[in-house]
């Protein structure tokens, strides 16, 4: 566990479903209908209230955030966000994914949410480089911290081992561990 000014930063190797914090961050599409991945996996768990109220709200611009009930997950709520699509690093990529992890704390904030869970958005079928992506997210969780009051932990949930270290090299240097 690891701590930066007053909040705690955790990182879990595990699914991100099985999580009993104030909400879950999913890794949407712009639809917000549902999809593979951590998208289809959350929609799995949580059942079909979460399709019903996403249709509502009718979709997301990418890097922008969006929420819902959790369902028949432990979380309270899910924050569905849209990270980018990788098409080689020049196309705004990094500001876009910058925004969904930024937007998504935004958002929680609004909600009065203490503890939030995300997955490593866009790294799996939107292809955006596993440390490259871990950098951005660390980064822009530490820019909210240092920007706003409230939040109590984060936790960064790795799907592999591989990525759950890269998350720890990365926080060892930005807590000085
Ligand atoms: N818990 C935590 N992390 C997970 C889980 C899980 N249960 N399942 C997968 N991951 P992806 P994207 C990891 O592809 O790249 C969907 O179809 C996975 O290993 O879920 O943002 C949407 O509808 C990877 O590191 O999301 C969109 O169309 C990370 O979650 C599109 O995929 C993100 O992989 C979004 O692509």
């Amino acid at each position: 566990m690891y701590k930066y000014k007053d909040v705690k930063l955790t990182i879990i190797e595990g699914d991100i479903t099985k999580l009993k914090v104030d909400a879950i961050v999913n890794a949407a599409n712009n639809t917000l209908l549902g999809g593979g991945g951590v998208d289809g996996a959350i929609h799995r768990a949580g059942g079909p209230v979460i399709l019903e109220q996403c249709k509502k709200i009718g979709g997301c611009p990418t890097g922008e955030a969006r929420i819902t009930t959790a369902g028949n997950m432990p979380s309270k709520y899910v924050i569905h966000t849209v990270g980018p699509v990788y098409k080689g690093g020049s196309k705004g990529e990094d500001k876009l994914l910058y925004n969904a992890y930024y937007n998504s704390l935004k958002l929680a904030k609004e909600y009065e949410l203490k503890t939030i869970a995300f997955p490593s958005i866009s790294t799996g079928v939107y292809g955006y480089p596993k440390d490259e992506a871990a950098k951005i997210a660390v980064g822009a969780v530490m820019d909210f911290i240092d920007n706003e009051k409230g939040l109590e932990e984060v936790i960064f949930v790795s799907f592999s081992k591989d990525n759950y270290l890269l998350y720890k090299e990365i926080l060892d240097k930005a807590t000085n561990q």
